[in-house]
């Protein structure tokens, strides 16, 4: 008999099974083969993977093949065992082959529907929100204060004419504000509005000889030069104005009294100083005690105790009759504040800046 050669792995090893002693050994070696295939099949992840071992084993030059391929060359007696175990091999292999299949299958489809799947427990994606500004949450706090009060809101042009914004105000042609150094002018006539008093001015002359006038005038302002840690060119006032038949400075008092219990609370001290401005007489400035430190002094009231909140006064007669009001029938009294500075007070930002960078580290805190 001549020696047969079992072509047993891919990788070139070859087994050769002598003749005699052969079925013993091809016995085994279909019992290995089971084993390798399973264990090979259990590490498959993938359908290349699987098709590797179904080549290594089952393919025309595989594994399997080559034995079930010999066996007409065994001996007679043998081949019936060896055909018959070759066979169970075979269709084991095969069968796990399907199992394995099935299962990288199975996890593939897992992998794709989780990366596709939307899970529906899962908490929304967070919107980066706009927030309200820390200015206008505190001009809306002062609106609020004067509507809750029976005040109107007025508005007005930024780019005023010179007269409303200065010679109807009582601010004469030498008055150092109307100054090119102080003032943006647009054109001989036209200036960015210096403060919001104009707004009271037009809408008298709008309204007059109506009663009551009472109004709050917000919006922005504009003054050259002004730039540092509590100045800016650009800047926010309030102003209120109040014109019926005998007005006094009592009611100007008992309003501001009202004012900065609403929006400061009710233990809040106030304090009158005389003062000057050109639109009203008499004037006065009016004082809070310390949102900082309650009045005991601190470094944001400079030890005084007090923060100047807003000027105030009775509006000057020749206001009125600019206004289309007769002072001799009517008086008035009107008010004015600065809303960066009670917006810093009340969040305790020690730089005007800070309220227009906009940097969202800032913004987010308030
Ligand atoms: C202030 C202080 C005092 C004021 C005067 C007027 C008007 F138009 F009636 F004359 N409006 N606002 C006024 C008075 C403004 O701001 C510090």
């Amino acid at each position: 008999m001549v020696p047969r050669e079992f072509r047993l792995s891919p990788l070139g090893a070859r087994v050769f099974c002598v003749i005699g002693g052969i079925k013993m050994d091809v016995l085994k070696r279909l019992t290995e083969l089971k084993d390798e295939a399973r264990t090979r099949l259990q590490a498959a992840s993938s359908e290349e993977d699987l098709e590797k071992v179904r080549v290594d084993f089952l393919g025309r030059e595989g594994l399997l093949t080559g034995i079930l391929r010999g066996i007409g060359s065994l001996p007679v007696e043998q081949r019936a065992d060896v055909g018959s175990l070759g066979n169970r091999v075979k269709g084991d292999v095969e069968s796990q082959l399907e199992e394995a299949r099935d299962r990288v299958r199975a996890g593939q489809r897992d992998q794709q529907l989780r990366g596709e799947g939307i899970d529906v427990t899962a908490p929304g994606r967070a919107m980066p929100m706009g927030r309200y500004h820390p200015l206008m949450q505190t001009l809306d706090e002062v609106l609020e204060v004067f509507v809750a009060m029976g005040y109107a809101v007025a508005r007005g042009p930024e780019v005023e004419s010179e007269w409303h914004n200065f010679t109807g105000l009582n601010l004469p042609a030498d008055h150092p504000a109307r100054d090119m150094q102080d003032s943006f002018y647009v054109t001989d006539e036209l200036v960015l509005r210096t403060q919001t008093s104009p707004i009271q001015l037009r809408y008298m002359q709008r309204f007059a000889p109506r009663l009551p006038v009472r109004i709050v005038g917000p919006g922005r302002v504009y003054r050259r030069g002004d730039d540092d840690v509590s100045h800016s060119p650009v800047f926010h006032q309030c102003e209120a104005l109040l014109v019926d038949r005998n007005v006094t400075f009592g009611h100007l008092r008992g309003t501001l009294m009202d004012f900065a219990r609403r929006l400061f609370g009710d233990e809040v001290e106030v304090r009158f100083r005389p003062s000057y401005f050109p639109f009203t007489e008499p004037s006065a400035e009016v004082d809070v005690s310390c949102t900082a430190c309650g009045g005991r002094g601190c470094s944001t009231c400079s030890g005084s105790g007090f923060l100047e909140i807003l000027g105030a006064g009775m509006v000057h007669p020749q206001v009125l009759k600019n206004g289309g009001y007769d002072p001799e029938e009517v008086s008035g009294f009107a008010f004015g504040m600065g809303i960066e500075r009670l917006a810093m007070l009340k969040f305790g930002i020690g730089d005007i800046r800070y309220l227009y960078e906009n940097d969202v580290r800032f913004l987010q805190q308030v």
